[in-house]
């Protein structure tokens, strides 16, 4: 088996739920696709046997960054949205107008395969530059069974053309097609009668909604998961982005991997994410954008030990951003999230709102290696400095994989 030590670095590893879990001076074994050994490289054991070596002079080896909710797949951008917002309207006053989201749509449906997959694979570039190894990526820009599954479709194929893990989320319970307009229990009905489909041929990991007024109820949302739960695929919602429905506690009743946004939880949806071990999923970039002045309970979340994922959200409406960087800078700017919190956020927490932490997520022994190589002096630099490109390398199970 091919064995590679790498060697003269300092590492974070993200081995436990506090902390950098820095080691200064590490090293790192690498055999096949996993990690083999981790620590300080004076306590390497003597016996290690034949492996490639090599120094990276003193540079920080973090776990590759796990961006957990995107929409990177979309046809079509919304500047001329951004544009109107600028002239004073609300994205729920272009949502009900017909813009929004399904202003996407109708880019989406008209794109061809190979249209979406050129736009995201310039976005997922994004992504790799700055260190990422696994993404996720839903649908939810067709809100037709064929465009749902050329979303899904595409998604699988940008996992099979670069080194990168793909994880692709079934998100038809977006927002309700012009052609269902009045019939949103339909829509749901439909939703659910695609998912089996969908499912059956290999194309869904998980299952996702917009619980929200100008999405769907709780009940619709329930329904949907379900059908989920029926066909053993993993639940997570957009829960209480713009206001609070209750989305997170149904989620944590379905044994939800997370919920996601979350400005206006409250405390029964703490004590529910708890019980379950639901992830939190923060998006600061969607914050910003949106300019919200409502806060994400961040230190509720903290005191109830609530394990708190960052993410960009990549999408053209609320976060038209493609770096995993910047959303950790506005995690501990605007969140008032440590660099610490933000970077487990990006790697270890991350794992697990995609149900990937016995795979990823950490430098630990028996995990992949996907890791990352910086060149900066400490960790909190990544959460600090705005752009600046600092990544040296990135390994993707064990390779070495070109990040440019
Ligand atoms: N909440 C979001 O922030 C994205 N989807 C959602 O349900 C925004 C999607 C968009 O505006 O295109
Ligand atoms: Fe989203």
């Amino acid at each position: 088996m091919d064995a590679l030590l790498i060697r003269n670095c300092h590492l974070a590893t993200f081995a436990s739920d506090a902390g950098y879990g820095e080691i200064r001076d590490g090293a790192v074994l690498i055999k096949g696709e996993r990690i083999a050994w981790v620590g300080a490289e004076r306590d390497l054991p003597a016996d290690l046997g034949e492996a490639e070596e090599i120094d990276v002079d003193g540079g920080w080896l973090l776990p590759g960054l796990i961006d957990c909710h995107t929409h990177l797949v979309f046809g079509g951008d919304r500047s001329h949205e951004f544009e109107m917002r600028l002239n004073g309207a609300s994205y729920e006053e272009i949502a009900r107008a017909g813009g929004g989201i399904r202003s996407t749509v109708q880019a989406t449906r008209q794109a061809d395969e190979a249209t979406l997959f050129a736009a995201g694979i310039r976005r997922l570039h994004g992504m790799l530059r700055e260190g990422v190894t696994t993404v996720e990526i839903k649908s939810g820009y067709g809100l037709d069974f064929a465009t749902e599954r050329k979303m899904l479709k595409v998604a699988r194929r940008l996992g099979d053309a670069r080194d990168v893990r793909v994880k692709a989320t079934y998100l038809a319970a977006h927002a309700l097609p012009p052609e269902f307009q009045g019939r949103s229990d339909d829509y749901i009905d439909a939703c659910i009668a695609w998912l089996e489909e969908l499912s059956v041929a290999g194309l869904v990991d998980a299952v996702d909604g917009f619980c929200e007024t100008i999405g769907f109820s709780r009940e619709q949302i329930e329904k949907l998961f379900k059908a989920a739960k029926r066909l053993h695929l993993p639940v997570k919602l957009h829960a209480e982005q713009l206001s609070d429905q209750g989305g997170a506690r149904l989620t944590a009743k379905y044994d939800g991997l997370s919920a996601d946004h979350l400005e206006w939880l409250d405390d029964k949806g703490i004590a529910a994410m708890v019980e379950s071990g639901t992830v939190a999923v923060l998006l600061p970039v969607a914050f910003y954008c949106l300019r919200e002045t409502k806060y994400p309970p961040i230190e509720a979340l903290r005191a109830a030990g609530v394990p708190m994922a960052v993410s960009t959200d990549c999408n053209p409406g609320t976060a038209p951003v493609s770096s995993p960087l910047l959303a950790l800078n506005m995690a501990c700017t605007l969140f008032r999230l440590t660099p610490a919190e933000a970077l487990a956020g990006m790697t270890r927490h991350a794992a697990k709102a995609l149900g990937l932490q016995d795979e990823t997520g950490s430098l630990e022994v028996g995990k992949y290696a996907d890791l990352t190589l910086w060149r900066i002096e400490r960790p909190a630099e990544l959460c600090y400095w705005l752009g600046g490109e600092p990544l040296a390398q990135r390994w993707y199970k064990g390779r070495l994989v070109p990040h440019r």
